[in-house]
């Protein structure tokens, strides 16, 4: 059973019970890990001190260079031999963190992923296309062994050789897709260079980066579905830690498996719903990798409006990490402003790429921006106008004075996992 009403519908009292004494047994599972024992023996923490759920303030936070320092092994609370399975983060910054799953870890975190999908209606009649990187990645087989726990038609089809993905779409009946907002814009693009209409699925799940309103009102206008977002991370199982429900106002965090805080990233102290800030994440049901208060790095905010789907425990859309965050000339910009911006100017093209420098001094933000076909030759073509208005739309929300350049559409590159469209050319960043 997937959609297990009763503990996605916990409230009060007997959620705050189930979350202590899951929270009690994670401490107690973190023992076994060198650098927790420490922490907890040098603190002189211990599960009984915590007795109300406002009691976990008193436990420690857990960074991510902390993982990065334990590399590869060093945070496993169980015997190597019962490990059955490892992904890794990508590691574009310092080692990679390397996460274990014990057999009943993966059977968890299935279970998380199939309840995603059942919230939005899917079940074993549909036909489901995973195109996302099947490696160390969590998004393949995360998502695979939660589809085929709830006996939907699972097409493993990982990314890449996009025209093929698009004629199994028609050929195989596929009604759900998996991947990343940035593959679905690729995927659309390429359906029109082949001269046919992108053959429709009822539903997309898309995740593992930030993307827009705008982006998901494009999305939804070119592969005629309704797109839904999904959020997670490795160190926290990967996908399947928080998704939107048909309300799409909010995420769901799973409340009975995760506790979550938001605190101010500068000082530590923990915010009220309502307030952005850090997201911190403490898994309540992982026994290879337990972890305490771990800091996502992710900018968010709980939100404590009751959602008519019964569910509890919503955070807002992520906009971004807080080391996304660009600070040009003392201003904070976050990519995913720009890109809100962008989609909501009708000439422009599906792709952008953003480039930092320091001329002089001074930092200099360049925008390329693809422009629609109709718009950058021919008749309704303007590209000084067109340039004049992103400048102005950018300036007004970014507050910033930036370069724009129009480019032809197509030029700039394409991706199939998560999209890298910011390039700092600056040494220092400030
Ligand atoms: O991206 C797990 C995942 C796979 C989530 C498939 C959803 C779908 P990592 O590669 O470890 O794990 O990257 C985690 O990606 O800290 C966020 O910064 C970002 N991220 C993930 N989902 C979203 C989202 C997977 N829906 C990092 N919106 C996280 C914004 C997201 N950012």
């Amino acid at each position: 059973m997937f959609w297990d009403k009763e503990k996605e519908t916990l409230s009060g009292d007997s959620l705050e019970k189930l979350q202590l004494k899951r929270l009690k047994w994670t401490i107690k599972q973190t023992e076994n890990i060198p650098f927790y024992k420490k922490l907890l023996n040098e603190s002189k923490i211990k599960p009984d001190d915590i007795r109300k759920k406002e009691d976990i303030q008193k436990l420690p936070f857990t960074k991510k260079s902390d993982l990065q320092g334990g590399y590869p092994f060093g945070f496993f609370a169980v015997p190597k031999r019962e490990i059955v399975r490892i992904h890794t983060t990508s590691g574009t910054t310092g080692k990679p963190t390397v996460v274990g799953y014990t057999r009943k870890d993966l059977d968890n975190w299935s279970e998380l992923i199939a309840r995603n999908m059942t919230m939005i209606g899917l079940t074993a009649d549909d036909t489901f296309q995973n195109a996302v990187n099947y490696g160390l990645f969590t998004g393949g087989l995360g998502f695979h062994y939660g589809a085929e726990k709830i006996g939907m038609t699972v097409i493993p089809s990982g990314t890449g050789n996009t025209k093929r993905q698009i004629e199994m779409i028609d050929d195989f009946g596929v009604t759900a897709m998996h991947c990343t907002p940035s593959y679905a814009m690729h995927l659309s693009e390429v359906a029109e260079s082949m001269g046919t209409d992108l053959p429709t699925f009822k539903t997309g799940m898309f995740g593992a980066e930030p993307w827009s309103e705008n982006m998901r009102r494009t999305l939804e206008e070119k592969l005629g579905v309704t797109a839904y977002d999904s959020y997670g991370m490795s160190e926290i199982y990967g996908p399947g830690a928080a998704f939107e429900c048909p309300e799409r106002n909010g995420l769901h965090f799973w409340h009975d498996c995760y506790i979550i805080e938001i605190i101010d990233p500068e000082t530590c102290e923990v915010l009220e719903p309502g307030q952005k800030g850090e997201l911190v994440v403490t898994p309540l049901v992982k026994e290879a990798m337990p972890l305490l208060r771990y800091r996502t790095g992710d900018i968010t905010m709980i939100l404590d409006d009751e959602c008519p789907c019964g569910r509890g425990a919503k955070i807002a859309r992520l906009t971004g990490r807080s080391d996304d965050m660009l600070v040009i000339r003392g201003i904070n910009v976050f990519p995913s402003q720009i890109e809100h911006v962008l989609r909501s100017i009708p000439e422009v093209g599906d792709q952008f790429m953003v480039y930092v420098d320091r001329i002089n001094h001074l930092d200099e933000m360049t925008i390329d921006v693809e422009i629609k076909k109709e718009f950058f030759k021919g008749e309704l073509c303007d590209l000084e106008k067109i340039q004049r208005k992103i400048i102005h739309s950018l300036k007004e929300i970014l507050n910033l004075r930036t370069k724009v350049s129009l480019v032809e559409p197509g030029s700039l590159p394409r991706f199939e996992g998560k999209a890298k469209r910011v390039i700092d050319n600056r040494g220092d960043k400030f």
